[in-house]
């Protein structure tokens, strides 16, 4: 692998996907734990306010949280190390692992950025890891605008911003998705199965460990250790 070619890669469009980066007998085994974790109709986490508001529909569980560490061994991988270290730079340090989970025929996540983008220097780094495929058939395409990362806070409102760069992803079982914080990404509704995703969140030292508690949406700053509206958009 060409670290500083692919940290490069990751610079320019604020995010970068690997297919192929974990066995898939590994991914079926993590993904019958995660299955059996939320079971057939899990209830929602989050307040109505923020489900309504957020138009955003997923159930977050952070398994390190549980006492449970069989998830941990993705995030050690020696190549996942050293990228993340190349795109982070020295002192970077690994957060917290969560796994979120969507019913069929919910909304997705609108558009957003994981934190407020003012200081380039202060974000986090998604490292998601997918258990199962996402396909046109089962919904839940990751769309990001290239470069968005550098773009400031994403457009308020609800008239259509440009959508010229966008690209549309859909990572397969055993692909590695990297994905700037302040990039403006969503997901799109979920069909008729279920779907998941691994976030390995990382860091640069000069980020705070609570980096990702305010989250940026067109019509609302969201603060999710209080579960309350910080700043509402126009
Ligand atoms: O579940 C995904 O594919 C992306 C989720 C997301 O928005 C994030 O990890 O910040
Ligand atoms: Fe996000």
């Amino acid at each position: 692998m060409d670290f500083k070619a692919l940290a490069g890669q990751f610079w320019r469009d604020g995010f970068l996907l690997l297919e192929d980066r974990f066995p898939a007998a590994r991914m079926r085994q993590l993904d019958d734990l995660i299955a059996g974790h939320f079971g057939a109709d899990p209830a929602f986490a989050h307040t109505r306010e923020f489900l309504d508001n957020a138009a955003t529909e997923v159930i977050p569980w952070f398994p390190q949280a549980d006492g449970v560490e069989d998830f941990d061994n993705l995030a050690a991988d020696p190549a996942l190390e050293r990228l993340s270290g190349e795109i982070l730079g020295e002192g970077w340090y690994s957060q917290y692992c969560m796994i979120m989970f969507s019913k069929p025929r919910t909304a997705g996540q609108a558009w957003h950025q994981d934190c407020p983008p003012e200081d380039p220097s202060r974000f986090n780094l998604n490292r998601l890891v997918y258990t199962r495929d996402i396909t046109a058939e089962t919904g839940g395409a990751i769309e990001v605008i290239k470069g968005s990362h550098r773009a400031g806070r994403l457009p308020a409102g609800s008239v259509d911003f440009d959508f010229s760069a966008r690209v549309t992803l859909r990572p397969r079982r055993g692909a590695l998705l990297l994905l700037h914080g302040h990039a403006w990404h969503s997901v799109c509704p979920i069909a008729d199965a279920p779907r998941v995703s691994v976030n390995f969140r990382a860091a640069p030292a000069r980020a705070p460990a609570d980096i990702t508690d305010v989250c940026v949406y067109r019509n609302m700053l969201y603060r999710f250790s209080t579960s309350s509206i910080v700043e509402t958009r126009a």
